[in-house]
C-alpha cells in the first residue's frame, strides 16, 4: 500500500493555496522601500524640466542651498565630476543622469536636493534657477525624420540625425516572391499607442553608504537586484562584494521598475557624498511623466493571401519612437524586443520585418509593460490583422484562424522569423472558447440586432507568445546571458528556506515556489519559506519580467529540490540499511522495494543530514542549481469579447469575455486566474480609456489620473476563465509554461476586434487605441478611421 502524501493537502503542484504574502499584505503589514526609516537618513526631491527640449543657459542653486535643512544641490555639472552626468542604458546608449547641455523631455531630471524632509527639499527645488533657451520640439517619427529637424541626440559625437536604428528580420526577397503569387493583398496600418504600468507604488531607493565599512546598501524598487549591483559595480566603479541591493516588498512592478533611473544613482551619489543614507521616493506625477513608459509604435503590414485563407506571406514595418534615449531593457540581439514573435500560432511559410527607431522629445518609451519586450505590440497587431485579412477575404474569423493555425502535431515548429515553438493544442482552444461564448448562437443575434439598428461585435484573438527568457545562446542583457537560479537549504527538522534569483512584485512566488519545492520533495508547504529580492542571499539571478520566473528560475527550484532528493535518497539507503538502489520513492517518503512498509520520511533524512549521516558524507541538506533553459515557453491562449456599441454616443459596453489559457502545468490555478484576470483589467483598460499623450509642445498629457485612467472594480466587465486545456511544456521540468503576461498581450485586440466588428459594413476600417467613446463616435458618424495618438492627430 503506497503511504504517498496527498499532494493537494499538502500544498503541491496544482494546489490553489491562499497567496502566504496576503497576510501581511491585507493586514497593511508590507515592506515596502517608503516604509524603511534608516538612522540619520536624508530625503531627496528631483527637479524636473517644465520644458519638453531647450537648451540650458545656467543653473543657479544659490537660493536653495540657503533653505535652512538643505545638506546638497546637486546639478549635472557636479554629477560630471563623477563622471555620473550619463549612464548607460540596458540597449547600449547613454541617458542623461541630470541634464547638463540641454533638456530633451518635459520631466526630465535636472537638480536634486537632499534636506533634512521631503518637504524642504521640494521647497528646495522650486528656489532653484535655471535658465531655458527653448528649441523645436520632436513628438512623433514622421517629425524626427522630416528634413531639416533638429538633432536631439547631439551630444553624440556619432549621431546626425534622430535615427536610432534601422534593423529588419525574415527574407525580404523570398516575400516578395510569395506577394506575388497572391490573390488578394491585405493592408493594415495602426498605431499603438504610448501606455504606462502605472503601479500602485512609484519608483524609490534608499542608499546608504558606509564609510566605516566601505559597504554601499542600497533598498530600491527593482525587479532585477543583481542586475542593479552588477550596473552599480560598473558604472560607479565601487567593487560588488561591497554592495548589497535589496528590493524589500513591491507594490507592482510590472515592467516600470526595470530600467535604472537617475533617481537611484543620484541618492546613491549622495549617500556617497553625505556618508548618511538618502532616501528618494518618487510621486506620482514623476512616475507617471518620465518612468516605464511602453509601446508607442507605428505598425503597417500587408497579408498575401491565397482565396481559400490560407496566408502565404506577412510584411510588417514599423516605426518605434522611443523618446530622448533608448533605454529599453531587451536581449541585445533585438533591437525592437520580440516583435518578429507575431504570427508565431499561424503556419506562414516566408515574412519579412523591418523596424525604425527614433528620438523625440518624449521620455524614454518602449520601456515594458506586461509584454515580454514588445510581444504585447506584436500580438495586436497580429490579431487586428487577421480580422482585416478575413473580412477582406470575406471568411468567418473563427474559421480564418483554425485554417492557418501550426497543428497540433507539427511541433517542433520553426516560426517564419526563426523562432522554434515546441507545443499547443491551438484548435482546442478555440473550440472552448467559441463554444463558451455561444459563437453561432451570437452570430445570429448580431443579425437580428443590427435590423433594429442595435451593434453588435465579436472579437477574437487568439496567440501564442515567447515567455521566459533566456536561453543563454540567444538571449543576454548587455552580454549578461539570461539563465536563472534557486539555493534550497533543509533544516534538520526537515522546514527548508528557498531563495532565487527572480523578484517577486505582486505575482505570488513566496506561495507557488514553495508549492514547487512540496511537489519534488513532499515537505508541506507551509514549511518551505521563500525569499527572493537580497543579493547578499540571493542566487544570482536576471530577476523578474518576460514571465521568466517560472520558466527560469521556477524550474531551478524543480531542479534544486531534485539535487536535495538524490542526497536525501544516499540518506535513506543509509537509515534502512540497504543500498541506494533498493531505495524507492514516493511524495514524501523512500521505502524498500521489496518492504515497502520499511520506509524513513524526507522529514526523517533531513535529521540524518544533521546528526547521523553515513561516513564520508558531507554533513547538511543544502544546494544551489543554475538553470539555462532550452528554449522560451510559448503558452497559448484564445480571448473572445462580446460587446454593444451605443451608435449615438459611441459608448461601448463588454457583454461577456471569455479567457481560455494553456500555460502548460499550472502550480497554483488560483494565482494564474489572478494573473490572467489582471492581465484582461489591464487591456481593457488600454483598449478602453487610457492614454498617454503630447501636444505639439511636447507637453505631457496623460501625467496624472485625472487623465490617465485606471479601471476600478466598477468599470471593469467580469471574465469567464477556462483551464480544461493543458499543454505541459516539453522541456520544463515541471511542464509550466508562464502566464504573468498572457493577457495583457492577447486582450487588447479581443475587445478592439469586437468594436470593429460591430462596425463592420461602415467602411470602418480601422479606430486606434484607446476607442474612446469621441472616437467610436467620430468613426461611426463621418465613417472613417480615426488613427493617430490624440490630441496630436494625424487627420489634424
Ligand atoms: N504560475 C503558475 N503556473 C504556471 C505559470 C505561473 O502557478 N504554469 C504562477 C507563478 O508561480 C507565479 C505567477 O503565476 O506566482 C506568475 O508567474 P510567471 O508567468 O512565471 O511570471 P513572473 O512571476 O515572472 O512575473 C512576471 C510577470 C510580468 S513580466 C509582469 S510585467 C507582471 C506580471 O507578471 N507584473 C505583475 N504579473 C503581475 N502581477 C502582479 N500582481 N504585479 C505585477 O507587477
Ligand atoms: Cu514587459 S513588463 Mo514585465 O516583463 O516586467
Amino acid at each position: 500500500m503506497s503511504q504517498a502524501l496527498d499532494e493537494i493537502k499538502i500544498g503541491g503542484l496544482g494546489a490553489s493555496r491562499k497567496r502566504v504574502e496576503d497576510n501581511r499584505f491585507i493586514r497593511g503589514k508590507g515592506n515596502y522601500t517608503d516604509d524603511i526609516t534608516l538612522p540619520g537618513m536624508l530625503h531627496m526631491e528631483i527637479l524636473r524640466s517644465p520644458l519638453a527640449h531647450a537648451r540650458i543657459s545656467s543653473i543657479d542653486t544659490s537660493k536653495a542651498w540657503d533653505i535652512p535643512g538643505v545638506h546638497l544641490v546637486l546639478t549635472g555639472e557636479m554629477m560630471a565630476t563623477r563622471n555620473l552626468a550619463w549612464m548607460p542604458t540596458l540597449s547600449y546608449d547613454t541617458q542623461a543622469v541630470l541634464a547638463t547641455d540641454k533638456v530633451r523631455f518635459q520631466g526630465q531630471e535636472v537638480a536634486c536636493v537632499i534636506a533634512d524632509d521631503p518637504y524642504i527639499a521640494k521647497d528646495a527645488c522650486e528656489a532653484i534657477e535655471v535658465e531655458y533657451e527653448p528649441l523645436p520640439v520632436i513628438v512623433n517619427p514622421e517629425q524626427a525624420v522630416a528634413e531639416g529637424a533638429p538633432v536631439i541626440r547631439d551630444d553624440k559625437d556619432s549621431q546626425r540625425d534622430n535615427v536610432i536604428y534601422d534593423w529588419e528580420v525574415g527574407d525580404a526577397a523570398g516575400t516578395e516572391r510569395a506577394f506575388a503569387q497572391a490573390d488578394v493583398v491585405s493592408k493594415l496600418r495602426l498605431h499603438y499607442p504610448r501606455s504606462h504600468p502605472s503601479p500602485i507604488e512609484c519608483c524609490g531607493s534608499i542608499a546608504d553608504f558606509n564609510r566605516a565599512t566601505s559597504k554601499l546598501t542600497v533598498y530600491m524598487t527593482t525587479q532585477a537586484p543583481h542586475i542593479i549591483r552588477a550596473a552599480v559595480a560598473l558604472v560607479a566603479e565601487l567593487p560588488e562584494h561591497m554592495i548589497r541591493i535589496i528590493s524589500p516588498d513591491i507594490g507592482g512592478g510590472f515592467g516600470n521598475k526595470v530600467p535604472v533611473y537617475p533617481g537611484y544613482v543620484c541618492s546613491i551619489l549622495a549617500s556617497i557624498l553625505l556618508e548618511r543614507p538618502v532616501k528618494w521616493i518618487e510621486d506620482k506625477t514623476g512616475n507617471l511623466i518620465s518612468t516605464g513608459f511602453a509601446r508607442d509604435i507605428y505598425l503597417d503590414g500587408e497579408m498575401a493571401l491565397r482565396r481559400d485563407g490560407k496566408i502565404l506571406a506577412v510584411r510588417m514595418r514599423c516605426d518605434a519612437d522611443h523618446g530622448a534615449f533608448f533605454s529599453d531593457a531587451q536581449p541585445s540581439k533585438f533591437k525592437i524586443g520580440l516583435l518578429h514573435s507575431a504570427f508565431a500560432a499561424y503556419d506562414i511559410p516566408v515574412a519579412h520585418l523591418a523596424a525604425r527607431g527614433t528620438y523625440s522629445n518624449k521620455a524614454p518609451g518602449g520601456v515594458a509593460y506586461r509584454c515580454s519586450f514588445r510581444v504585447t505590440e506584436a500580438m495586436f497587431f497580429q490579431e487586428r490583422m487577421m480580422q482585416a485579412a478575413a473580412d477582406d477575404l470575406g471568411m468567418d474569423q473563427a474559421e480564418f484562424r483554425r485554417m492557418n493555425f501550426v497543428k497540433d502535431d507539427d511541433f517542433p515548429h520553426r516560426t517564419p522569423f526563426g523562432f522554434l515553438t515546441d507545443s499547443g493544442q491551438y484548435a482546442k482552444c478555440l473550440d472552448v472558447g467559441l463554444k463558451a461564448i455561444g459563437y453561432e448562437d451570437f452570430r445570429r443575434e448580431q443579425a437580428e440586432a443590427r435590423n433594429r439598428g442595435r451593434l453588435l461585435g465579436l472579437g477574437i484573438s487568439t496567440m501564442t507568445e515567447p515567455l521566459g527568457a533566456g536561453n543563454s545562446r540567444e538571449y543576454d542583457i548587455l552580454g549578461i546571458k539570461m539563465f536563472d537560479s534557486a539555493e534550497l537549504k533543509v533544516h534538520m527538522t526537515g522546514k527548508a528556506i528557498i531563495r532565487t534569483g527572480a523578484r517577486t512584485q505582486g505575482q505570488g512566488h513566496e506561495t507557488t515556489w514553495a508549492q514547487i519545492v512540496s511537489h519534488e520533495l513532499g515537505i508541506p508547504a507551509e514549511d518551505v519559506v521563500v525569499e527572493e529580492g537580497d543579493t547578499d542571499t540571493a542566487p544570482f539571478g536576471m530577476g523578474t519580467y518576460a514571465s521568466r520566473s517560472t520558466p527560469v528560475a521556477g524550474a531551478a527550484v524543480a531542479m534544486v529540490a531534485r539535487k536535495i532528493r538524490a542526497k536525501a535518497r544516499r540518506l535513506a539507503a543509509h537509515l534502512l540499511e540497504v543500498s541506494e538502489e533498493d531505495v524507492e520513492w514516493e511524495l514524501g517518503r523512500f521505502y524498500v522495494r521489496s518492504a515497502p512498509d520499511r520506509g524513513v520520511t524526507i522529514q526523517e533524512c533531513a535529521m540524518a543530514a544533521y546528526s547521523n549521516m553515513p561516513d564520508g558524507m558531507e554533513p547538511g541538506l543544502e544546494n544551489t542549481a543554475y538553470y539555462d533553459p532550452p528554449n522560451l515557453t510559448w503558452p497559448f491562449a484564445v480571448y473572445i469579447a462580446t460587446v454593444e456599441v451605443d451608435p449615438s454616443t459611441g459608448v461601448w459596453d463588454v457583454l461577456k469575455l471569455v479567457a481560455v489559457d494553456d500555460c502548460g502545468v499550472r502550480i497554483n490555478p488560483m494565482i494564474v486566474e489572478g494573473q490572467i484576470m489582471g492581465g484582461l483589467t489591464e487591456a481593457y483598460a488600454m483598449a478602453n480609456m487610457q492614454f498617454i499623450t503630447f501636444d505639439a509642445e511636447g507637453n505631457c498629457v496623460g501625467s496624472n489620473y485625472m487623465d490617465y485612467l485606471l479601471p476600478t472594480a466598477w468599470e471593469t466587465p467580469g471574465f469567464e476563465l477556462h483551464s480544461e486545456v493543458v499543454t505541459p511544456c516539453p522541456h520544463h521540468p515541471i511542464g509550466a509554461k508562464g502566464i504573468g503576461e498572457c493577457a495583457a498581450v492577447g486582450g487588447p485586440a479581443a475587445y478592439v476586434n469586437a468594436v470593429m466588428d460591430a462596425l463592420s459594413g461602415t467602411g470602418v476600417r480601422n479606430i486606434d487605441m484607446p476607442l474612446l467613446p469621441d472616437r467610436v463616435w467620430e468613426a461611426i458618424t463621418y465613417r472613417r478611421d480615426v488613427s493617430g495618438a490624440p490630441p496630436v492627430r494625424s487627420d489634424d
